[in-house]
């Protein structure tokens, strides 16, 4: 299959990461770039849409700060990755303040999500290879792969988190929604719920969103993919959240797919964007499902017999040495 990246993608290097209450090393971290690449071999380069795609799915107030906010840090004297510690979320005013720790709180859902040096570089090339790899398929590819790292499906229209700064998912979908696809089904097979994509076509009735993914009163994100959350005013009824206990194996996995791809189905889609994670994968260093290698290879086939046009978005995924292997089989059973 077809697969597009860019270099820059790489140079997003946060160190670590606030996790159980103390340090981790960034568990999002450039090695899962290399180590796909190094699977799939170099790819094709994303070409550069511009800022426009992004805009049509994020506010501008929110994409100036993810290009200024490791600027604004350097110049407040610290020095590392900028990351927040204040989040107005108790309905405190919608106040536009200049102060960089003010500012990283707004614009975030979690405090696992820092901003390094390069990091809107390496955002932006990523939504540009998920534009790249889209538009192979509206030329007439049936599945193309987009590379994308960092990962999108946790941001929002307004906010980052999740290890996600722009949704390459969303940006794809509102992409090919201005090419004039009519009727457009994601599908989140990440092991973490995808809830900036839930947040971005909530109310949208033309985007399906289904998604497998931990039980969220066990798992990050917690406060969204929830069974009981289903759309809202036009988009009632096109979500779909199926969440799963953890140790969860492909026994219990595969009929929720076939539930998630059923409702695609009934949708009535004419592309399919998936957002694939490999942290399901049973030796994940964060997560907490059970499937193995061969698993991904029968995802795959089961979703091809969609017979859709596929964009797979590339998303999570932590156990760096079996990754590239991971997403080549599930590409791999997409080809079949
Ligand atoms: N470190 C994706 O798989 N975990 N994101 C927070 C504290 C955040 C995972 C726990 C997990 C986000 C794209
Ligand atoms: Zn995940």
């Amino acid at each position: 299959m077809r697969h597009f990246s860019d270099p820059a993608q790489a140079l997003h290097a946060p160190t670590r990461e606030l996790h159980n209450g103390g340090w981790m090393d960034f568990a999002e971290c450039p090695a899962r770039f290399d180590a796909m690449l190094a699977e799939l071999g170099p790819g094709e380069p994303a070409r550069d849409f511009g800022l426009d795609p992004i805009l049509a799915v994020h506010d501008p107030a929110y994409v100036a700060f993810l290009q200024e906010a490791h600027g604004l840090w350097l110049a407040a004297g610290r020095e590392g990755d900028a990351m927040g510690y204040v989040f107005p979320v108790v309905a405190r005013r919608a106040l536009a303040l200049d102060r960089i720790d003010a500012k990283i709180g707004a614009f975030a859902m979690d405090a696992s999500t820092p901003v390094a040096a390069q990091t809107w570089q390496a955002a932006y090339g990523a939504a540009q290879a998920a534009l790249t790899a889209l538009d192979a398929v509206l030329q007439g590819e049936r599945a193309a792969f987009a590379l994308c790292r960092p990962p999108g499906h946790h941001c929002g229209r307004d906010y980052m988190g999740g290890y996600c700064y722009l949704n390459n998912a969303a940006i794809a979908a509102r992409a090919a929604q201005g090419r004039g696809v009519k009727r457009i089904a994601i599908l989140d097979v990440d092991y973490h719920h995808g809830n900036g994509t839930q947040d971005i076509f909530y109310d949208d009735g033309a985007v399906f969103f289904a998604s497998l993914h931990a039980d969220p009163r066990t798992d990050f994100p917690f406060y969204w993919g929830h069974a009981d959350e289903r759309g809202a005013g036009a988009g009632e009824g096109t979500t779909l959240n199926l969440p799963l206990p953890q140790g969860t194996d492909w026994s219990g996995y595969a009929p929720a797919l076939d539930a998630a791809l059923e409702a695609v189905r009934a949708h009535g889609a004419d592309l399919l964007i998936v957002s694939y994670g490999a942290d399901t994968f049973a030796e994940d260093p964060i997560s907490h499902f059970r499937l193995a290698r061969e698993d991904y290879a029968a995802m795959g086939k089961r979703i091809a017999a969609l017979d859709l046009p596929t964009l797979v978005v590339m998303e999570g995924g932590y156990a760096v040495d079996a990754l590239g292997a991971n997403v080549a089989a599930f590409l791999d059973g997409l080809e079949r």
